[in-house]
């Protein structure tokens, strides 16, 4: 029997070392099946964090982001937080700088007003330093242990931004509204009309970017709210960007538990669909 490949001396797993010792027992082409690749050792990842009134979510969120094993920097955007999130997040910034783990940098931003998702995503852009940027809501929809599967095309040189689709493969997801499930296939049928674009899911949270792509369009990102969804689809489809889309699971959460959105940022998105569909 093969022994379990052990990580390298850091107990990190896609290191070289990890990724040469998988291929010599599960060969290359069972380490694609399963997605095993290699990491480069200086490879740096921003998860932009925009964060509004989630106390009950956010240190819970902040942990499973924390233990993917990829070497990132969390940029934690507040947009004026009045429920205690803010205190939360100093005790985490804190706590985090006394840990000094060189897998996890941190840094938080504070807008003294609240504005919008959009503002705190572009806030956290023109902060992060990564090579890959993605973003990442403080809810517990999205699940953090995605993002390796996330950034492979990216890594090994085949995507310049991968979109992560609810509506793709059988990862699990939680049944929840209908009428909120056929909105968001108009958006992203409407929005994929203008685009010429096929895509399953405008409106997910994880985009990843690499940053060359995503530095040349946060400066010029107008949009403060949900609208940053199709306008950053419209910016990178206008500039030929190469896009994949993979499967991820879907914990959605109810309007109960703290969802925010509603039919008015749905009208808001389908003019942006057409405003940014037009031009920049
Ligand atoms: N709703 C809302 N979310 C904001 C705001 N600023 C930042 N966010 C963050 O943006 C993310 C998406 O918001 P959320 O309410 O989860 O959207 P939904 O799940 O699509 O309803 C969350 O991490 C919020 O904390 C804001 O002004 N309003
Ligand atoms: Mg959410």
């Amino acid at each position: 029997m093969t022994s379990v490949p052990q990580a390298d001396e850091h107990g990190y797993p896609y290191t070289n070392e990890w990724y040469n010792s998988l291929k010599r027992s599960l060969g290359e082409a069972g380490c694609r099946q399963l997605g095993f690749y290699p990491i480069p050792p200086d490879f740096l990842l921003s998860v932009v964090i925009p964060i509004f009134n989630e106390h009950k979510t956010v240190e819970n969120l902040i942990s499973q982001v924390k233990a993917v094993p990829i070497r990132k920097e969390l940029v934690l955007v507040d947009d004026g937080s009045t429920d205690g999130t803010r205190e939360i997040l100093r005790n985490l910034e804190e706590q985090m700088q006394v840990e000094n783990d060189p897998q996890n940098q941190v840094r938080v931003i504070f807008h003294e007003q609240n504005q919008g998702k959009g503002a705190a995503v572009r806030t956290g852009f023109m902060e992060a330093q990564g090579d890959v940027m993605l973003i990442q809501d403080a809810d517990l929809e999205y699940d953090p242990s995605e993002y390796p599967r996330l950034l492979q095309p990216i890594i090994e040189g085949k995507a310049d931004v991968v979109y992560g689709s609810r509506f793709l493969g059988d990862q699990p997801h939680r049944v929840l509204y209908y009428w909120h499930f056929l909105g968001n296939k108009f958006l992203t049928t409407l929005s994929n009309c203008f685009t010429n674009l096929n895509l399953t899911d405008m409106e997910t949270c994880y985009k990843l970017f690499k940053k060359e792509v995503i530095k040349e369009i946060a400066p010029g990102l107008c949009q403060n709210r949900f609208g940053i969804e199709p306008e950053l689809t419209a910016k990178v489809a206008r500039r030929q960007c190469r896009i994949f889309e993979m499967s991820i699971s879907y914990d959605g959460r109810t309007y109960d538990q703290g969802k925010k959105i509603g039919w008015r940022d749905g009208v808001k998105a389908l003019w942006c669909i057409v405003r940014y569909g037009l031009k920049d």
